[in-house]
């Protein structure tokens, strides 16, 4: 044992991920190419996943999240699957495009965050006239690590179509108009905090707490002019520009974006953001996971 329990038991953590940050413009055009090479048919879902470069081969963007843009073309549907896995979607471009949940379908506009619980029979489509597309977050690592996959396609080619109950809808469904609202709300309201602006957590209506049990999500607002302090947790987070544009130090890289930009913030990684004008960034983790293994921890640097 003590020649490698340094290694095992690491004073600190040590994330096989990097910082990295991919520019929406580029990946779209690459996204729309692949929609030109094959169907959501041939390739069941049309991703272009977005890999942790220091994590080649693993398809993976940290060591407990899978993420990746998925696009739906014009008059597109994608077959019927489920899967122990549990999905976000945080919705980028959309005019009709949709997601049914169990036979019950949401319209996604940008902003929305729709969740696909484990094991609930799902599948997207857009009867639209321009391209949908959305970031996944799935906590496949998670599932895999613990040795939990199952997925199956649905029995038939298309799960029947119910009339939403009252409410059902809302409860996969976050609307960014209504979140967006609760930010300016909470801005116009409440202190700013030091690191994170103005933040909200996303909490599942039916259960309470987070949105997907192994998945949390945020959204945050950093108003005009906003210069963050140093931050830092355990959970690697996902972030992606719902408005605005503006720079983040990650880990010593200053990484600058712009809407739709995805970037990402290894565990226990230091991070500031700034802005000049105002900015919305939405983010996803496995903090719950953390939370309820008593594991999670953050750090403010001043
Ligand atoms: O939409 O069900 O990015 O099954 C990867 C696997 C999305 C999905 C992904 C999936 C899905």
């Amino acid at each position: 044992m003590w020649e490698v329990l340094g290694d095992l038991i690491p004073e600190q953590p040590r994330p096989t991920a990097r910082p990295a940050l991919w520019r929406y413009q580029e990946m779209r055009a690459l996204l729309l190419e692949a929609g030109k090479l094959i169907t959501p048919q041939e390739a069941e879902r049309r991703v272009l996943i977005l890999e942790n470069p220091s994590m080649q081969g693993t398809s993976l963007i940290t060591q407990s999240m899978y993420s990746g843009l998925q696009l739906v073309d014009p008059g597109e549907t994608t077959p019927t699957h489920r899967h122990a896995t549990s999905a976000i979607r945080f919705v980028i471009e959309s005019e009709k495009g949709y997601t049914a949940v169990d036979g019950i379908r949401t319209t996604m506009h940008p902003g929305d965050l729709v969740l696909t619980p484990s094991w609930t029979y799902h599948d997207h489509g857009n009867p639209g006239d321009s391209p949908v597309i959305w970031l996944d977050g799935l906590d496949v690592p998670i599932v895999n690590m613990l040795g939990t996959s199952f997925a199956e396609s649905y029995p038939g080619e298309f799960q029947p179509v119910k009339r939403p109950e009252a409410g059902a809808e809302v409860l996969f469904n976050f609307s960014y108009a209504r979140s967006r609202e609760a930010l300016d709300r909470l801005y116009r309201n409440g202190p700013l905090d030091e690191c994170h602006g103005i933040k909200m957590q996303y909490a599942n209506p039916a259960a309470g707490g987070y949105p997907m049990p192994t998945i949390g999500a945020f959204l945050q607002l950093l108003p005009a002019g906003f210069q963050g302090a140093r931050y830092r947790s355990t959970d690697a987070a996902v972030y992606c520009v719902a408005e605005g544009s503006g720079a983040s130090t990650i880990g010593g890289t200053e990484f600058a974006w712009q809407k739709n930009d995805v970037f990402v913030v290894p565990s226990w990684c230091p991070v500031s953001h700034k802005v000049n004008g105002e900015a919305v960034l939405f983010s996803f983790s496995d903090r719950p996971v953390q939370k309820a293994l008593g594991l999670w921890r953050e750090e403010v640097s001043r």
